[in-house]
């Protein structure tokens, strides 16, 4: 130990300029180079940071090569290149995520219009910004001739083929339009598209097709599809696209056209057939720049795409024009970033967690990180193959990902920070709570603990279902009292919930008396239920809230269900021999028979019905998909009423595909349908139909 010298010398700056450079050069290249990025954009941005600040220290240490003094990215050798007609702009960024962002622009803006204080509020545009890549698209006489990637913002990439196989893009504009436009936007890949390639990847790595990688990101997806040399490639990778701004146009002089803002320009976008997202507002001062940041933040997680922040934009162009730029971006925009998605943190272990039918999942408890919004501790690895192929290990620093209402997900390693002596990660071979043994069947991803109900893993999470709010709703219910009472020995099956005395209840630690007789009273109310709720609490495999309907609606009783044979069973629409054989099985069992039998007996009744008529249903036969979002249903909601009519609803279209219902935003699923001449419906033509109507 040596004591802190306060004389001791500067440490080397100098040095560290040097590393701090090579390394964003490095990281550079693997993003836009190689499309395979190996840190999340927030710890670039960090570390470019870093040498900025450093490079303020010591302006005679700036080298020309520093990428602080380049924007953007490089051009591939194999495309060609394109020359700008007018430059493609970056967009001042804003990482403070408060609303002081949006107040600091509003106010940088009026201090530059030279505005008092009591001027009124200045109108802006705000848009949502698209996390994609940048593409200018040029029109000529009508006709799209050219699609180049933005590059330095002086040159980029001809992506011509690869952009004309996305169907939102219009090949021909309407007679009004100049002859020379230049569309600029957004290029992007939706989430469930990128969930849907990431899975036909893995099914290609599975079949032991060579060089073939999942993605890391729908970004990432979108970029390498854009850069894909061979078309046919591109043409199986679906991307959507936004527009956002012009690039050369026919002058008014010369007959083209003439805006008084940005947002009738982008209604004018929309007329000609671009597809402009609904979610562009215009919004009046700071106030309302800072409602909108925050509306468009809690709808982050829900919208079918990702986005990385808003956009705020000046909406006269008069004022645009007397605002000018500085260097490569305009002073009337500015990004106003969200909490990043992807952050760096690191693997404190890996546990595995066993769920209700058994299912171990690797699970890594990770250095409690900041990401889009919550604090993560937890990532999924999914199984054991997908651990073994990031190879994730204890100690390891890793990419967590959290988009969406997803679960966090590790994304990928940064090996050059692996410590020594880690060890690859093994699946255990027995159950990590009971001991029983684990298996994984011939073609299952998934191991599974043997132990049934012996597993009390899988008696919390038998408990946990049968009295979730979808099934038959103990209010109160949650995992931290199953764990005592199942932990404590007090409750093993699901008829003890109902032998639960009050005394039994208020002696479990931290358990007041009022709250011992909420619980009492919440159980004695579960016991009015419905026959679905009911069979769907029951956790026979394969039997979702659906299944369970369908059955209740065919058999109209419970016994009837029990005594049903697998072929009884076919009869029901959206039962097959999986199911059939599923539900044969559980009823087979004794001990099972004898859990129903107590159930009943500790008074859990429902009113039961005759067998339904086997009367065709409005929907029945049909196949819908649902896309973009509807004016009043949500797609949950969609999804019942298709399904309570006898329709079923698919997550990708197909020939087999009877109807998509589409509603705004709606992406390459729309594209899909045109393309396969399915027919499109919208909200209100589905309703007709869920009536009965043709
Ligand atoms: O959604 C976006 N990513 C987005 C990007 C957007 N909504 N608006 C943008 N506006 C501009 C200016 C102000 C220069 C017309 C942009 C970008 N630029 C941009 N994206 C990448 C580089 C620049």
């Amino acid at each position: 130990m040596t004591t802190p010298d306060l004389f001791a010398p500067e440490p080397d700056d100098a040095g560290e300029m040097v590393q701090l450079r090579q390394l964003l050069h490095e990281h550079a290249h693997r993003y836009y180079v190689l499309d395979a990025p190996t840190i999340p954009d927030a710890e670039y941005d960090r570390l470019f940071r870093q040498l900025q600040a450093l490079e303020a220290r010591h302006p005679e240490l700036i080298t020309p090569d520093s990428p602080t003094q380049r924007v953007g990215g490089k051009v591939l050798a194999q495309f060609a290149p394109v020359r700008h007609a007018v430059p493609m702009l970056s967009i001042r960024t804003e990482t403070d995520t408060e609303a002081s962002g949006a107040e600091n622009f509003d106010a940088r803006i009026r201090r530059e219009l030279s505005l008092t204080d009591a001027a009124p509020a200045l109108e802006y545009v705000a848009e949502p910004k698209f996390d994609g890549l940048a593409m200018n698209l040029r029109y000529e006489h009508g006709a799209l001739v050219q699609a180049a990637t933005r590059g330095d913002g002086e040159v980029g990439e001809d992506v011509t083929q690869n952009i004309r196989t996305i169907g939102q893009i219009p090949l021909r504009l309407p007679a009004d339009a100049p002859p020379v436009l230049e569309v600029r936007g957004e290029v992007y890949m939706r989430r469930d598209d990128f969930e849907a390639l990431n899975e036909r990847q893995r099914q290609r790595i599975a079949a032991g097709e060579r060089g073939e990688h999942t993605f890391v990101n729908p970004r990432n997806a979108a970029a390498g599809a854009v850069r894909q040399l061979d078309p046919a490639i591109a043409a199986q990778r679906p991307l959507s696209f936004f527009a956002y701004g012009l690039g050369e146009v026919t002058a008014p002089e010369a007959g083209g056209p003439v805006w008084q803002t940005h947002f009738e320009m982008m209604q004018t976008l929309k007329n000609w057939g671009f597809p402009v997202s609904s979610l562009v507002r215009i919004a009046q001062g700071a106030v309302e720049l800072v409602a909108y940041y925050e509306s468009i933040g809690a709808l982050r997680d829900g919208l079918g795409f990702d986005i990385d922040g808003v956009v705020y934009k000046v909406n006269s162009l008069a004022l645009q024009r007397q605002l000018g730029f500085v260097t490569r971006e305009p002073r009337w925009a500015v990004a106003h970033k969200f909490p990043a998605q992807e952050m760096l943190t690191t693997v404190l272990a890996i546990d595995v967690q066993v769920g209700r039918t058994g299912k171990l999942t690797p699970v890594a408890k990770l250095a409690p990180v900041f990401v889009g919004g919550v604090t993560v501790t937890n990532a999924t690895l999914h199984n054991e193959d997908e651990a073994r192929r990031k190879d994730v290990r204890v100690g390891d620093t890793v990419v967590v990902r959290r988009a969406g209402d997803v679960i966090p997900e590790v994304v990928s390693v940064l090996p050059d920070k692996r410590v020594d002596d880690t060890a690859i990660f093994t699946m255990p071979r027995q159950c990590p709570v009971c001991g029983s043994a684990a298996v994984r069947e011939e073609g299952e991803a998934d191991y599974r603990c043997t132990g049934g109900l012996f597993c009390s893993a899988q008696r919390k999470q038998a408990i946990l279902h049968f009295a979730q709010r979808r099934a038959v709703e103990v209010e109160g219910l949650g995992d931290k009292l199953v764990d005592q009472l199942v932990d404590a020995g007090i409750i093993n099956t699901l008829p003890d919930l109902y032998r639960l005395g009050f005394t039994a209840l208020a002696n479990l630690p931290r358990m007041a008396d009022k709250s011992a007789q909420n619980m009492l009273d919440a159980l004695e109310k579960s016991k009015q239920t419905s026959l679905p709720r009911f069979l769907f609490g029951l956790g026979i495999r394969h039997v979702g809230e659906a299944t369970a309907k369908a059955l209740a609606r065919h058999f109209g009783k419970l016994d009837a269900i029990m005594d049903a044979s697998e072929e009884d069973l076919l009869a029901v629409a959206d039962v097959g021999p999986i199911v059939a054989k599923s539900i044969r099985t559980f009823f087979d069992q004794a001990h099972n028979r004898e859990v129903l039998e107590q159930l009943r007996a500790c008074g859990v009744t429902w009113p039961e019905g005759e067998p339904a008529p086997v009367a065709p249903q409005p929907l029945s036969g049909q196949t819908f998909v649902l896309t973009g979002t509807l004016p009043t249903l949500g797609r949950e909601q969609a999804k019942a009423l298709i399904e309570a009519a006898g329709g079923k609803v698919a997550g990708s279209v197909s020939k087999k595909t009877s109807f998509v219902v589409a509603g705004t935003e709606a992406g390459s699923k729309l594209d899909k349908a045109r393309e396969l001449g399915v027919a499109v419906l919208d909200e209100d033509q589905l309703k007709e139909m869920l009536d009965g109507g043709a």
